[in-house]
């Protein structure tokens, strides 16, 4: 056994998503310090290397759907439609890691088996699958949110002779025409998958635990007008996104749902319906839809008619409507419920019918019924947030592990640092704010980068975020989840869909504007919230 490779650098990343290049951009380019950036895939892209599922689409529209940080960069992306697909982030997620002459720091197919904080030394040992260990003064983790994927114990898992794929760890060889396809799982990516696969497949099932309310996404081509107004409007946009709360390009409303007429109210849910969006339909309609549950069941009314309308057989038409709370992640799509009107769909609703076990041929539910399958196909989501940290070994000071820092659940101040782990910062790491990416990216990376730049400036060593600070964050985004509908839906957003996963606050649902005013403040104000080595290691 070969000892392992010691490189020491200023700064080691993790991930090499929309984050992790971003975070490589500014250590690199901007702060010059030496910095590499590792991942566990064979290419960069982060999420949008791994999801290359048939129908993967970002549903943030796509002029909001990228980096803010270099005009010319913004003002040469080629992208015509509203939303954009997988392929087109993923060329665009490639291009900027060239443009900016990124690639001889990134190490690829490389995974962080274990990360251990020196005290004494101030310094992070990061160890790797590649016999290469890293020694740096920040580690930087972009692990991604939504990213550790989610396959749950079915009984029978390993007698199934078909071939099973999760959605986030797509195989590139997989041909899906003429085939029984089964799709477990109608969330995002559930919906966006039987929609793209049904016209291809031989046959394909969905099985439903739980229904879902869906609006059209609206997706089309731009014109010419649209595009060069984008362009055109940039400061104006990105200003606007960035004191917004979702950060998805429409101003949210500011009407309540009862504050206009029946009429008035069918009227605003339908122009919201035809032009498209999920995000839309939730917050650009009225204020109170995400808070106020008459005014979310006016919506979910609106959403039930249109399925109702829709689906033509009455039995399918039953079990895909939802009665619960429109209270999970807002959802959109492209023809998911006519999808159900083909002849070669059919829907099994597991919710009332349970997957029994997995055979040899496919998935048996409780009535018995034997549904046979070439390829199963789980859009089953993630262990969202903190999973990635908690599946490796990483110890701050006193050797305290991240994982019993977090037995109660994750916490961070601002979702970017945790109390014991010194100079570690997170980019959407637990209770980071709840928008569309990009621009919650950028916001920390910039901040991040700030800050490693006072860091460094200062000689500050290093600095850990205080304990009180961080139970302080925790309660305000539980506090203000609380007073929204989300904690009463189960979904990931709360830890719900993992079994035996505690459910807490994983999202700072304040809106962006609000958050960037915390970290200006932090920044303006020297970092209050945060212990220097100097402070930690003075006797009391
Ligand atoms: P989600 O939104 O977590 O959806 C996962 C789906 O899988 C959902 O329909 C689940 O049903 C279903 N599921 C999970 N476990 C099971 C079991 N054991 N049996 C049956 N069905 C199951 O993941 P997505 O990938 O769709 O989206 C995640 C985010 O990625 C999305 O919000 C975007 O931000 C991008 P349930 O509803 O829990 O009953």
């Amino acid at each position: 056994h070969e000892p392992d490779q010691i490189r020491e650098i200023d700064a080691l990343v993790v991930g090499c998503g929309f984050g992790g290049i971003y975070m490589l951009y500014k250590l690199r380019r901007e702060l010059g310090l030496t910095a590499i950036a590792i991942d566990k895939a064979s290419g960069v892209g982060g999420t949008w290397f791994w999801n290359k599922y048939p129908g993967a689409l970002s549903d943030s529209e796509s002029f909001v759907y990228q980096y803010s940080f270099d005009r010319d960069l913004y003002d040469q992306t080629t992208w015509n439609t509203k939303f954009v697909r997988q392929p087109q982030i993923l060329e665009y997620l490639n291009g900027v890691v060239d443009r900016y002459s990124l690639r001889q720091d990134v190490a690829l197919e490389t995974t962080m088996t274990a990360a251990r904080f020196d005290d004494v030394a101030g310094i992070w040992t990061v160890t790797t699958d590649r016999g290469v260990t890293y020694k740096a003064k920040y580690l930087v983790n972009g692990l991604g949110l939504l990213s550790a994927t989610n396959v749950p114990n079915f009984p029978g898992i390993e007698n199934f002779e078909g071939r099973l794929v999760h959605t986030g760890a797509w195989p590139e060889d997989l041909d899906l025409t003429g085939k029984r396809v089964g799709v477990i799982g109608n969330g995002s990516t559930g919906g966006q998958v039987i929609t793209a696969v049904a016209p291809i497949a031989g046959h394909l099932t969905s099985f439903q635990r739980t229904p879902q309310y869906s609006v059209p996404a609206g997706n089309r081509v731009l014109s010419n007008e649209e595009l060069a107004r984008q362009k055109e409007n940039f400061e104006a946009n990105w200003d606007q996104v960035r004191n917004s709360s979702v950060a998805m390009g429409f101003v949210e409303s500011e009407v309540e749902t009862f504050s206009v007429s029946d009429e008035e109210r069918q009227r605003i849910f339908q122009r919201t319906w035809d032009e498209g969006g999920g995000f839309r339909f939730m917050f650009e309609t009225f204020c109170d839809i995400a808070t106020n549950p008459e005014a979310n069941e006016e919506a979910a009314k609106f959403i039930r008619g249109k399925i109702a309308e829709i689906v033509k057989d009455p039995e399918t038409r039953r079990k895909l409507t939802p009665t619960d709370l429109y209270a999970r992640r807002p959802l959109c799509d492209s023809g998911l419920y006519e999808t159900f009107n083909r002849d070669n769909v059919s829907l099994v609703h597991v919710g009332e019918n349970p997957i029994r076990e997995l055979t040899a041929n496919g998935i048996v539910t409780e009535d018995g019924v034997l549904h046979e399958l070439d390829v199963l196909i789980c859009a089953t989501g993630f262990d969202a947030v903190d999973g990635n940290y908690v599946k490796v070994d990483i110890r701050g000071r006193n050797n305290e592990s991240l994982k019993e820092h977090w037995q109660d659940g994750p916490t961070s101040y601002l979702g970017m640092a945790t109390t014991g782990f010194p100079n570690m910062f997170m980019i959407l790491g637990p209770n980071g704010p709840f928008t569309n990416l990009p621009p919650s990216i950028e916001t920390q990376v910039e901040w991040i980068s700030d800050t490693i730049g006072a860091i460094e400036k200062d000689a500050m060593g290093w600095i850990e975020a205080k304990p009180d600070i961080e139970t302080e964050w925790t309660d305000i985004c539980a506090d203000i989840a609380d007073q929204t509908l989300f904690p009463k839906a189960a979904s990931w957003i709360f830890g719900a869909n993992i079994p035996g996963k505690k459910r807490t606050v994983m999202f700072y649902l304040g809106g962006i504007k609000e958050y960037r005013s915390v970290l200006d403040n932090e920044k303006a104000s020297g970092y209050p919230s945060f212990l220097t080595q100097s402070d930690a290691l003075e006797p009391a």
